[in-house]
C-alpha cells in the first residue's frame, strides 16, 4: 500500500465501518490459537554470560543508532542480540508522522468522554469493536481496568480506534515495516490488543517503575517494540522520553523491593547494572527504538519536564511465538 501522507482529512475519509470489521477480524483470528509450546527464541537464555543471568558484566553499554538507509533485519537483529535495542534516526518521513500529536489528542479526547456519551459515539478516533470485551482473558474487569490504567498516563489502546489503527498499518507498510519485522522475527509477526498503545504523557509526570515487559508478558515468546516518539523528547529536552538500562538482559530481573511483581527497584538497577548505569537519549520525531521484551526501561520522570510528550508503542510478537496474556491481533 502506498501512502504519501496522513492528515485529519485522510483519515475522517475512511470507511469507520470497514475499519471497525478489519479489527475485529484482526481479534478473531487469534483467538483459539495458541503459542508454539517450544518455539526457537531469538534471545536464547542459553547464551547468557555464565557467571550472571542478567548478564551484567557486559561493560560499556551502549545504544546503538543508524539512520534509515542502513536499516536491515540483519543490523537489527545483530544490535538487537548484542545490545537489546537499536535506534534508528528519521525512519518515519515527516509527511506521515505529523498529523500522527493531532490524532492522539482526538481519540484520548473521546477515551476522556463520560462513559454514557462514549457508549454511544461512532467516530473516526473511537469506535471499539465489539469482540474487545470477550477477547480480554478476564474479560469486562480485565477491559475496565486497563482503561483505567491507560487513561492514567494519558494512553490509549490502538484497537479501540480501529481507523487509526488501520491508518497505522498502512504507515507501517509504507515503510516497510512489515518486511522488516518478519525478516527479523523469522515468521509472519502479529500485534497486541493490549500493547499497541498511543500515548501522550501527562505532566507531571508520576514516578515510573522501572520494567522489562517479559515480567508479564511471559520470556517464551519472540518479540519486537516499535517505540515511535512524535515530539523531540528524552535527556534535557523538557519533555520525557525514556530511562533505559543500555544492555543486552537475558533473563527478567528481581522484582525485590519494586512495587509491582513485574517491576524492578531503583536499587536493583543501581546494583545489579553498575557497569550499565540508566541512560536518557534524546529521541526526535520520526526516530524508530525498537527493543524486546527483556529490555530495562521506564518513562522518564522529573519535576521541570515543561512539555508533553506523545508517543506510540508496538509490540510486535512471532505468529507462533506470542503472548497469549497481551491478546494478539493478525497483521
Ligand atoms: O512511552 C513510555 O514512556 C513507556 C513505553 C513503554 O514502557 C514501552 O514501550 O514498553
Amino acid at each position: 500500500m502506498s501512502v504519501n501522507e496522513m492528515t485529519l482529512q485522510t483519515l475522517e475519509a475512511r470507511d469507520l465501518a470497514r475499519d471497525t470489521q478489519a479489527m475485529r477480524e484482526r481479534i478473531e483470528q487469534f483467538r483459539d490459537r495458541l503459542p508454539a509450546s517450544n518455539p526457537a527464541l531469538i534471545i536464547d537464555p542459553a547464551r547468557a554470560p555464565d557467571s550472571n543471568a542478567q548478564g551484567s558484566t557486559a561493560q560499556g553499554g551502549s545504544i546503538p543508532h543508524i539512520e534509515r538507509d542502513e536499516l536491515n533485519a540483519q543490523v537489527l537483529r545483530a544490535a538487537v542480540l548484542e545490545h537489546g535495542a537499536l535506534l534508528v534516526r528519521n525512519f518515519f518521513p515527516e509527511a506521515l508522522i505529523q498529523a500522527l500529536p493531532h490524532m492522539i489528542d482526538r481519540v484520548l479526547e473521546c477515551v476522556e468522554l463520560p462513559r454514557k456519551q462514549k457508549r454511544q459515539l461512532r467516530s473516526h478516533y473511537y469506535n471499539p469493536p465489539d469482540n474487545l470485551v470477550s477477547i480480554m482473558p478476564e474479560g469486562a474487569m480485565e477491559l475496565g481496568a486497563l482503561r483505567v490504567f491507560n487513561a492514567k498516563v494519558g494512553a490509549a489502546m490502538c484497537a479501540e480506534a480501529p481507523s487509526v489503527a488501520e491508518a497505522l498499518l498502512e504507515l507501517f507498510d509504507a515503510v516497510e515495516l512489515k518486511r522488516l519485522i518478519s525478516e527479523y522475527l523469522n515468521e509472519a509477526p502479529c500485534l497486541s490488543v493490549k500493547k499497541w498503545v498511543i500515548r501522550r504523557s501527562a505532566l507531571p509526570v508520576d514516578e515510573a517503575g522501572w520494567h522489562q515487559d517479559g515480567a508479564f508478558m511471559g520470556t517464551n515468546i519472540n518479540s519486537i517494540n516499535l517505540w515511535m516518539p512524535l515530539t523531540t523528547c528524552g535527556g534535557d529536552t523538557g519533555a520525557p522520553g525514556m530511562d533505559v538500562v543500555p544492555q543486552r538482559l537475558y533473563d527478567v530481573a528481581s522484582a525485590q523491593g519494586a512495587s509491582f511483581d513485574w517491576s524492578v527497584s531503583d536499587d536493583h538497577v543501581n546494583t545489579a547494572f553498575a557497569m550499565n548505569q540508566p541512560v536518557a537519549p534524546v529521541f526526535h520525531a520520526g526516530d524508530a527504538f525498537f527493543f524486546d521484551h527483556l529490555y530495562l526501561h521506564r518513562t522518564q520522570f522529573r519535576k521541570d519536564f515543561t512539555r508533553p510528550r506523545y508517543a506510540i508503542e508496538s509490540w510486535f510478537f512471532g505468529a507462533s511465538a506470542f503472548s497469549k496474556s497481551q491478546v494478539p491481533l493478525a497483521w
